[in-house]
């Protein structure tokens, strides 16, 4: 009998294929030993180098094949494994397997990303992320190939080549690597304007998360759940994150991508090598058959959300990224996602955006991988056994024994054979369609606008100002004024004043003629309503030689709630207190920047070194431009006095708060402080 999937199954798995080269003899992939691996064979010490220096050719040859096509989209991505655990049971709704018996846990292999930049771009780039998971259950590999922003720029998959195109840097110089800031993509906006809603989520927070592990994921398309009585209901999947949905600031982000390009990875690394494993509920929006025409929009169109509160979220599970990769291209960059890997209990619908990506992802998956038996890389391979006639391609791994390989046979007992439903074969939901074969867009897809004015509508003040800021900047990086006088126009049906202000930013002059209507509001598509913890926040603690040693009674307290406290000081090694007692300091100045941390904590007072004087002051006045936490203690206050600081909103000093690590860690959870002066 197979073993029963756990979740560990996929790990037991991939043991089989580990190699670990340490301690080992060298050899050449034939097995044979090595004697020298420095020198080529030579004709001579001085002379030329031998054809018959097989080692050499086998080495040099295997380097010069190591790089594969990157995704032509979300190239740039970082993973982890986990498994994922059903809190209740969803029989009602799907038959799947793995959501039917509560603590059922499924291995999961999950990959975050950037869409539009090459893989080695900057993490920080204002645009969705990827967020694709891979479920290894008993009756298959189940894909939830997902985003970070609820709906998509298009309506039908045919339209995709034609965005990524505009999207991409652009042709004739290759500019701008990983940005939307340019005119074939702005022009697409405009002349494309089913992509209102997605391009206001795209300028809004959104679009630059503060950490893969803060961001919400969604399915974007609209899936089927079908029970074991054939019933089907629409349905929509959300990820939420313990932590909450959290952001940076623009200028932080630009800051970011030179500063370190890896932040989101390496914060995802990090996270799961200490410990700290990301954390994010699966919710559900489902819809009966019976009510698919009462809303106000097609519930099939990829450009409309769901709003929470006229379909509710239930929750179902929690999915936990508890291990890192041991090898990122053979994991990371191999892994195959697609929509279309689904198992019984969940099917597709007409939504014609999904129906373009059923067939593009095994298409992008044979050039990429280089053939058919992608599915046989160790990470993609399902834990539960797979049996077809399918055979042969390009690096085909399996020795499939016997002399049949097609259906139907009498000599292998007409093996392997299809079953029935009730033994788990799946079957497509047998939805009736009637109608003509036409190149057309349905009537109820026709309002582009709508949900875009609610996303907007929903926003916190601070939010709709980063919305008209984003604008500004990536209209503003346009070099056609033409194209910018479009997109105005196309935002005077979201909002006049948002179109009004981000024309004054752009020195144009327009007329409000199209005033929308919509005055619909959405309070979960809010940010400032998210979640608030202080856990695996990291602060900056900025000291200096003699230190106050009540400083380390301190940081323990801190480290307590939860935050990861990192030492910076004017040099590396150990620095000493007043009291003889000893921290390690984790960065210099040089090494670290204020954008690296979500709070400050000033701890030495000012003077103690030159360097201390100088630097910290820029460290604590970029970490107030970016609305961070501050706090000082030990004399430290003496900064914030130098720089104006003190008693502004986010600023904790000892004076100020009765109790200065509780107001601290609050000040932390709370991750900006927008009211700020700056
Ligand atoms: Fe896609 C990759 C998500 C529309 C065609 N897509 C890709 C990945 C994610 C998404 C997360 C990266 C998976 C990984 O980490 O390997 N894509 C989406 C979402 C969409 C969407 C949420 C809107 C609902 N995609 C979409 C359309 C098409 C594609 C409309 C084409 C008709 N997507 C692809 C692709 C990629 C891909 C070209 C490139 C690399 C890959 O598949 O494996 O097939």
């Amino acid at each position: 009998m197979d073993k029963k999937v756990n979740a560990n199954s996929k790990n037991e798995q991939l043991e089989q294929f580990r190699a670990n080269d340490k301690d080992k003899a060298m050899t050449t992939n034939q097995g044979l030993k090595v004697s020298e691996d420095e020198f080529s064979l030579k004709n001579g010490e001085r002379g030329p180098t031998l054809l018959e220096d097989f080692h050499f050719r086998e080495k040099m040859t295997h380097f010069d094949h190591e790089r594969i096509p990157e995704r032509v989209v979300h190239a740039r991505g970082y993973a982890a494994h986990g498994e994922f655990e059903l809190y209740e049971s969803m029989h009602t709704y799907t038959k799947a397997k793995f959501l039917q018996t509560p603590g059922t846990k499924t291995p999961v292999f999950v990959r975050f990303s950037t869409v539009i930049g090459s893989r080695g771009s900057g993490e920080l780039a204002r645009d969705a992320r990827g967020f694709a998971t891979k479920f290894y259950t008993e009756e298959g590999n189940y894909d939830l190939v997902g985003n970070n922003i609820p709906v998509f720029f298009i309506q039908d998959g045919i339209k995709f080549p034609d965005l990524v195109h505009a999207m991409k840097p652009e042709p004739h110089n290759e500019i701008p690597q990983a940005a939307t800031a340019h005119d074939t993509f702005w022009d697409f906006i405009a002349n494309n304007q089913e992509s209102a809603h997605m391009i206001m989520w795209a300028m809004s927070d959104r679009a630059i998360p503060r950490s893969f592990r803060m961001m919400e994921g969604f399915g974007v398309n609209t899936f089927r759940f079908v029970n074991a009585e054939g019933k089907s209901h629409f349905v929509k999947f959300h990820w939420k994150p313990v932590l909450g949905v959290h952001s940076v600031v623009w200028d932080e982000a630009q800051k970011l991508n030179g500063k370190n390009p890896d932040f989101h990875r390496q914060d995802l690394y990090e996270a799961i090598a200490s410990g700290n494993y990301p954390e994010f509920e699966l919710g559900v929006q489902m819809i009966e058959e019976k009510d698919e025409f009462k809303f106000d929009f097609d519930i099939l169109d990829a450009t409309k959300l769901w709003p929470e509160e006229e379909v509710p979220v239930k929750i179902i599970g929690k999915m936990t990224l508890n291990r890192n990769v041991d090898n990122v291209f053979a994991e990371t960059e191999q892994v195959a996602f697609h929509p279309g890997n689904v198992v019984p209990g969940i099917d597709f619908t007409n939504d014609p955006l999904l129906q373009g990506r059923l067939f593009s992802y095994t298409d992008t998956q044979l050039i990429r991988l280089g053939g058919p038996n992608f599915h046989e890389l160790p990470i993609n391979r399902p834990v539960c056994p797979f049996h077809n006639n399918q055979r042969d391609g390009y690096g085909r791994q399996t020795i499939n024994v016997g002399q049949v390989s097609y259906h139907n046979n009498s000599l292998a007992g007409n093996t392997p054979s299809p079953v029935s439903e009730e033994e788990g074969g799946y079957t497509h939901y047998q939805e009736k369609v009637d109608g003509h074969k036409v190149r057309a867009r349905s009537e109820s897809f026709k309002d582009h606008f709508s949900q875009a004015t609610m996303f907007w509508n929903s926003m916190s003040d601070p939010e709709k100002q980063h919305i008209i800021n984003a604008f500004s900047f990536e209209l503003g990086k346009c070099k056609e004024k033409t194209v910018r006088e479009q997109v105005v126009e196309m935002i005077m049906n979201v909002d006049v004043d948002l179109a009004c202000q981000v024309a004054k930013n752009l020195g144009i002059t327009i007329q409000a003629t199209n005033i929308p209507t919509n005055s619909k509001v959405s309070p979960a598509l809010s940010q400032s309503n998210s979640a608030k913890k202080p856990d695996t926040r990291k602060i900056a603690v900025l000291v200096s030689e003699g230190f106050a040693g009540e400083l380390i009674a301190t940081l323990d307290a801190l480290k307590a709630k939860g935050t990861m406290i990192e030492t910076v000081s004017d040099h590396l090694g150990a620095i000493k207190g007043a009291d003889g007692s000893l921290l390690e300091a984790n960065h210099t100045f040089s090494t670290a920047d204020s954008v690296l941390f979500d709070a400050v904590y000033v701890a030495s007072p000012q003077g103690t070194t030159p360097t201390y004087q100088k630097e910290a002051a820029y460290f604590v006045k970029e970490a107030y431009a970016h609305f961070k936490p501050i706090a000082a203690s030990f004399y430290g206050g003496q900064l914030l006095d130098e720089l104006g600081l003190k008693g502004q909103a986010g600023v904790i000093t000892e004076e100020t708060e009765n109790s200065f690590v509780e107001s601290f860690i609050y000040a932390i959870a709370e991750h900006r402080f927008w009211n700020r002066a700056v």
